[in-house]
């Protein structure tokens, strides 16, 4: 029965029993004028200058749409916002799962909006495509910044791909600064690349630890210690306190080695806790001293330029690259030479300028 196959669904009814129109005119027309009510690129522009946090939403969501047609729209919009954009510090928080990020950004972006201020909160978690990542713990440990009207918190973007969960992010910024958020903070999760990639996109960048039991420096990628601005020791409270200090100690020795920093600056430690707020406005007054004294010396606008020029060739590579690798050809032909490098019938060299050359001609 070829009718009830072409009519399958929830809303079927059991064989025999005729089938009402399921097509419903009125909610089609309603959708239709939804979409013709979507905002232009001209609107949206309009409203994330006024600071509309709908218009600023919607333009995020935009540019995460994987939609070519929504990506046209997006870019405009960006171009439109980029103008506006720039004011403001962009801060990176890093550290394990489990370290406080989030507690620490809810009392840290608490602390600034008290001062006056207008603090975006983003993510970079390329893991979040797969288990919707840590958006509800987030949410909840944010309860106050969630409704504190002067901070805006979105969940991280999804994406099979770092570069494409960063770039993404990186739009997520100039919009949030075109919207008048001064204070942007990027969390990242504590594993992968991630770190690296907010590196990349932030003017300081803040690694969280906790103390342990006195082997604070063990398991640590030195790559990380040497990107942080800073060193925060969380849960400085209760029977903590003693071992924090003692482990900011130990960090401070350990930085004192590793060689300096393009920008003269000397990454600093301190202890704080999130949950009682202990330590948090000397985070704030560390940050500010770095920017003042970056500003002064020319670094600040420098890093940031270095920074466009990187996520300019990290897009370009990426998308070279994924424009490669899904041609049909490339892909059989990938195979084959797979194969016969494998067995030494031509050398790797060979054969990547083979596969380089078909993509060559495919492109002409
Ligand atoms: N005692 C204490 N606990 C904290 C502090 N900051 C976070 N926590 C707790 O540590 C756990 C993990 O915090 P969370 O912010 O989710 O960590 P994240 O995974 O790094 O985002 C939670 O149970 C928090 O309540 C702190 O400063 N002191
Ligand atoms: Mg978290």
């Amino acid at each position: 029965m070829s009718s009830s196959k072409k009519q399958s669904g929830s809303l079927q009814e059991k064989p025999g029993i005729s089938q009402p129109e399921i097509t419903n005119v009125a909610a089609i027309n309603q959708i239709k004028k939804n979409r013709r009510q979507q905002p232009s690129s001209a609107e949206l522009i309009t409203g994330i200058l006024a600071g509309n946090r709908t218009a600023l939403s919607r333009a995020i969501t935009l540019a995460e749409s994987t939609n070519p047609e929504h990506a046209e729209k997006a870019n405009e919009v960006i171009t439109g916002c980029l103008p506006h954009a720039n004011k403001s510090i962009r801060i990176g928080i890093t550290g394990v799962p489990g370290v406080g990020k989030s507690t620490f950004i809810e009392a840290f972006g608490t602390f600034l909006t008290q001062l006056g201020k207008k603090v975006a909160v983003l993510a970079v978690d390329p893991s979040s495509s797969l288990s919707h990542g840590s958006i509800l713990g987030d949410k909840t440990r944010m309860e106050e910044l969630v409704k504190d009207e002067n901070a805006f918190i979105r969940p991280s973007a999804s994406g099979d791909t770092l570069g494409g969960v960063a770039r993404k992010t990186r739009e997520a910024i100039i919009l949030c600064e075109a919207a008048g958020f001064d204070t942007i903070i990027i969390e990242t999760v504590g594993v992968g690349q991630s770190e690296t990639a907010v590196h990349s996109m932030v003017d300081f960048f803040l690694l969280l630890k906790i103390s342990g039991a006195g082997d604070e420096l063990q398991g640590i990628k030195r790559g990380i210690m040497e990107m942080a601005d800073a060193i925060v020791i969380n849960k400085a409270d209760g029977d903590n306190i003693k071992k924090a200090n003692q482990a900011k100690l130990e960090f401070n020795r350990a930085l004192h080695l590793f060689p300096q920093k393009k920008s003269n600056w000397q990454p600093k430690v301190t202890t704080c806790s999130a949950i009682t707020g202990e330590g948090i406005s000397a985070i704030w007054e560390t940050i500010s001293s770095y920017v003042d004294t970056m500003t002064a010396s020319g670094y600040f606008q420098e890093k940031r330029k270095e920074q466009n020029h990187f996520w300019m060739m990290e897009t370009i590579n990426e998308q070279l690259k994924l424009n490669f690798f899904t041609q049909p050809e490339i892909i059989s032909q990938l195979e084959q030479n797979k194969k016969a490098v494998q067995n030494d019938e031509i050398s790797p060299f060979a054969a990547a300028q083979l596969l380089l050359n078909i993509y060559a001609k495919i492109q002409k």
